[in-house]
């Protein structure tokens, strides 16, 4: 067997926020793919708009170093549950991953995932403790925690066997004995280029499995994968085996590699290289490009299914079309269709109405990012609160569940046992580290999780953390009777003033400024009560001849409660929409009239789970 060893391939992987982003920073600014010159910022690879605004990543991507003469190519993933099919898709492409740990949280839910992931690969493993410059750190335990961790997950006794290092991403610096005083990140390029397997090269006609896709104006679609067989140049004819056992012949357009941030034109590329090619019309990820002569396909790539599912249906307020670009059904399909493409864990459904379309996703967040993004686009549409998938195994009805843990303190831990029982959690674990810092671990249906997070950070006053794990299917435990209060419901139809909102604060929160235009049916408030009530926020004080001594004094308003897309998704009820549009997101009733909804309740045909 001959190996490449020029080259390395490695995935960062870890849970969110342990500084995966920030070390590839140091590893490409070491590294001196830039230009003395050239400003670059930090969290380079998180070069999409969300990514930027949310401090997160949301897609793998990959780049590639030059040290001693070898190129490493690096894929960043992101840490977030929810992107978890991210990993999935990548994480073939490599041989070896480090392992991030943060040297205060340890190893957390996602950590377990993703080391799951690469084990089941059998992938390499260098384990990185990072962020060691913090104060409180406890790097000991972390480490045996880590430990514990690689036992539990191993499949064979040489995975045991893990390099260990200690870094702080933010100042650049790796070092592989505690103690040490670091100065720059070279140790842990040291490291890859020792303990990381080059790649092999198997000799035989041209293959490759295709991990990625992008799109250029002027090249086309372009296929990103690693080459697990063989060569491929200009001109090369492949064929592109797709999952059905469809074959596309085609002929290569041009081959790329990675340096830094470019991708770089080369003549030929070899196995064990990661590249990028053009000239291919139909391509998805996991299909095989291989050589015409012996078009011989690779395992596709599995990715974990989806948990939760939400309507996208085309806008039917009445102020549909006033903001989007892109309004109709045929633009809705056409986008979730493209959207499918690239995001490997989304599924979408045709359902009874032609213009509303099922889509499930990994999580609130995975398709709330989605939402964002057609927003930002110029896509108008209207999206219903999301529910927990469920299936029929063996005639049993079964319901996804997630392991739920809470990192928090003391004072908090009596509120959050109690609303996490209304929503069927049970605890597991609750460990102390005597500091009053307690970790609570739950076995919790996905559909309890459903609207949480918000009322989990307004209970412990963003002072606590909390992660989740998707387990399994388990049998349906039953309805989850909702603690949500009620809604104002706009009666009529205007622009809301300070008046009619002043009044409608008088029954509960308001959600909007005066100057806002309303229509009947759109939610502006919320109160404690149980039936929803209608207000008109549009009306105006009656002019009266008579000058009263209080007439002049401004009435003050409480500002309203203005909601995040996530927020509002998380709010609505079944029989409630969102409505997102570029420039704004409306809650509202699904029935606008209040005698449509009155009809509703007396003979309720419509109604839907909750
Ligand atoms: N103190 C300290 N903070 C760090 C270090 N490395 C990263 N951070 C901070 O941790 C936060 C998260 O860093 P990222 O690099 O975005 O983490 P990530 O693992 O890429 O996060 P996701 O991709 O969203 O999973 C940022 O605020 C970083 O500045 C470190 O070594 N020390
Ligand atoms: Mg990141």
């Amino acid at each position: 067997m001959n190996y490449r060893h020029d080259i390395r391939n490695i995935a960062i992987i870890a849970h969110v926020d342990h500084g995966k982003t920030t070390l590839v920073d140091a590893m490409l600014k070491q590294s001196k793919v830039f230009r003395d010159n050239q400003v670059v910022g930090e969290l380079i690879m998180d070069s999409n708009a969300l990514e930027r605004e949310k401090g997160i990543t949301i897609m793998s991507k990959n780049t590639a170093v030059l040290y001693k003469g070898v190129k490493i190519n690096i894929i960043d993933t992101p840490g977030h549950a929810d992107f978890s099919g991210e990993v999935e898709r990548v994480i073939s492409m490599s041989d070896g991953c480090l392992l991030l740990v943060d040297s205060v949280e340890g190893p957390m839910p996602q950590t377990r995932f993703v080391l799951h992931q690469a084990m089941s690969k059998g992938l390499k493993s260098i384990v990185v403790i990072n962020k060691i410059d913090r104060d409180n750190s406890r790097i000991a335990e972390v480490i045996r925690l880590t430990q514990d961790l690689f036992l539990e997950l191993a499949t064979s006794v040489d995975q045991l066997d893990f390099q260990l290092l200690y870094a702080s991403a933010r100042e650049g610096i790796a070092v592989s004995e505690l103690g040490m005083k670091g100065k720059d990140i070279f140790p842990l390029l040291d490291c890859i280029l020792e303990k990381v397997p080059p790649p092999q090269i198997k000799s035989g006609p041209f293959q490759m499995l295709v991990s990625n896709l992008d799109y250029d104006s002027h090249k086309g679609r372009i296929a990103i994968g690693r080459i697990w067989r063989g060569r491929i140049a200009p001109r090369d004819s492949v064929a592109v085996l797709g999952s059905d056992g469809t074959v596309n012949h085609y002929e290569i357009g041009e081959v790329f590699t990675y340096l830094g941030l470019k991708r770089m034109k080369i003549e030929e590329a070899e196995a064990g290289d990661i590249v990028a090619v053009t000239g291919l019309e139909e391509v998805s990820i996991g299909d095989t490009i291989a050589s015409s002569d012996l078009p011989e396909a690779l395992p596709r790539i599995e990715i974990g299914e989806p948990t939760i599912e939400m309507t996208f249906g085309v806008n039917t307020s009445p102020f549909s079309g006033r903001e989007g670009r892109f309004c109709t059904t045929r633009h809705l399909r056409a986008r979730l269709h493209r959207e499918l493409e690239t995001n490997l864990s989304l599924r979408v459904q045709d359902t009874d109405s032609p213009d509303t379309f099922l889509v499930k996703g990994r999580g609130e967040l995975h398709l709330a990012i989605l939402i964002e993004t057609m927003r930002r686009e110029g896509y108008e549409f209207e999206v219903s609160r999301p529910d927990a998938i469920t299936k029929i195994v063996d005639g049993n009805l079964v319901e996804p569940v997630e392991a739920l843990t809470i990192d928090t303190k003391g004072e908090y831990v009596g509120v959050l046992t109690e609303m996490l029982s209304k929503r069927q959690a049970q605890l597991t674990d609750m460990r102390n580290d005597g500091h009053d810092n307690i970790r609570l671990e739950f076995h919790i249906p996905t559909k309890g999780l459903i609207g949480f997070r918000s009322a989990f950070l307004t209970a412990t006053r963003g002072d606590s953390i909390m992660n989740t794990l998707f387990l399994g299917y388990e049998a349906w435990r039953g309805q989850i009777v909702t603690t949500r209060g009620s809604v104002l419901v706009a009666s009529e139809p205007g622009i809301a003033v300070t008046y009619g909102l002043n009044n409608a604060q008088g029954r509960g929160d308001t959600f909007i400024e005066p100057g806002t235009p309303v229509y009947e049916g759109m939610i502006v408030g919320m109160h404690a009560r149980l039936q929803d009530i209608p207000v008109n926020v549009c009306k105006e004080k009656k002019k009266t001849n008579i000058r009263s001594s209080t007439s002049d004094i401004a009435v003050k308003l409480t500002p309203p409660v203005i909601f995040s897309l996530e927020q509002a998704i998380d709010f609505i009820n079944n029989d409630e929409l969102v409505e997102v549009t570029p420039g704004n997101i409306r809650l509202r009733k699904k029935l606008l009239t209040y005698a449509q909804r009155l009809r509703n309740i007396a003979s309720p045909q419509r109604s839907t789970k909750t």
